[in-house]
């Protein structure tokens, strides 16, 4: 299967597991129900599913045991970019190429659906069977500090505080570790954990993901530059209005583009003691770093 016949089923995979997990639209009270299904299957990538299921399989794992840690994952990340884009963070009118939540259903039903999907997150994850090395607490702790204060909601609060200020690289990687790459190593962790990996696997996935982390940031920063718009779906939202700190900003376009292979190299190196099982892993590394939008 090439890889995009692989993403094309990973993601039905993903859609007809998360179709299963959600609570019905009708179900009462049913504007919430619906808002959640509204912004999970508003067409995202499931780039972060995808990856755990690809490294319960670089592991040596079954696919299907990394399920609702894929599910999970996908619904925090939806969750983060629902409050992403409300009038008090980014002010955004477009997410995914349709209204954001909030411009359909309201604020105050944007700021609770995130909430729902935040603790729908764990209710999944939690219905993972545990592994040898690896109690279903263990997974419940890899998300939950990922979705904490000192990754996820940390980035964010860095984000906030330096919007306006000229940022240096490294203030700029540290927000990035925090606000992208985290939760991509954690869906990649959390598969592998499916998969009962050793601690060396796990150390060796963590660099994969910091690095493929990044590259993924260096690499929308610079398609924001060079894609029009249209082609991304997205408004300019307050970042019309504040200036936001960007790898091409800071660095230029050439070096960014740079920044983004060294990356990817080193993400790719990461991938070595894993041999021909960890091929979809460095596919998808590759087909990230040539994406045009
Ligand atoms: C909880 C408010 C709050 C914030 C936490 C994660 C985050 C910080 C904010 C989300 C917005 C954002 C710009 C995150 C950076 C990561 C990123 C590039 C997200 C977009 O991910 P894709 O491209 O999106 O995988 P799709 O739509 O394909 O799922």
């Amino acid at each position: 299967m090439d890889l995009k016949a692989y993403l094309a089923a990973r993601a039905a995979e993903v859609d007809a597991a998360l179709d299963a997990f959600l609570p019905k639209a009708k179900e009462k009270p049913a504007t919430i129900h619906a808002a959640m299904r509204y912004t999970v299957f508003a067409g995202g990538k499931r780039l972060r599913p995808i990856l755990c299921l690809a490294a319960a399989e670089a592991c040596g794992g079954d696919p299907e045991a990394a399920i609702p840690p894929a599910c999970a994952v996908e619904i925090l990340h939806t969750y983060s970019l629902v409050h992403d884009d409300l009038p008090c963070m980014d002010d955004d009118d477009l997410r995914r190429g349709r209204p954001t939540c909030h411009k359909v259903y309201g604020e105050g039903m944007a700021v609770l659906t995130g909430d729902a999907l935040l603790t729908e997150a764990f209710l999944i994850l939690a219905q993972t069977h545990p592994a040898k090395r690896y109690p279903v607490g263990s997974y419940v702790a890899e998300l939950a500090l990922t979705g904490g204060s000192t990754k996820l909601i940390g980035g964010q609060v860095m984000d906030l505080e330096g919007e306006g200020k000229k940022l240096t690289k490294a203030q700029l990687v540290k927000i990035h570790e925090a606000k992208t790459a985290a939760l991509l190593t954690t869906s990649i962790r959390l598969g592998a954990m499916t998969a009962n990996a050793t601690e060396k696997q796990l150390e060796a996935l963590s660099i994969f993901g910091r690095a493929l982390g990044l590259a993924f940031q260096v690499i929308d920063d610079i398609l924001d530059v060079t894609a029009s718009t249209e082609v991304l779906g997205k408004t300019a939202g307050k970042d019309a209005a504040v200036e936001k700190a960007t790898y091409p900003a800071i660095l230029g376009l050439e070096k960014s583009r740079k920044e983004a292979a060294k990356l990817t190299t080193e993400a790719m190196d990461a991938l070595l003691p894993f041999g021909k099982k960890a091929q979809r892993l460095r596919e998808i590394a590759e087909y990230l770093l040539k994406r045009e939008y």
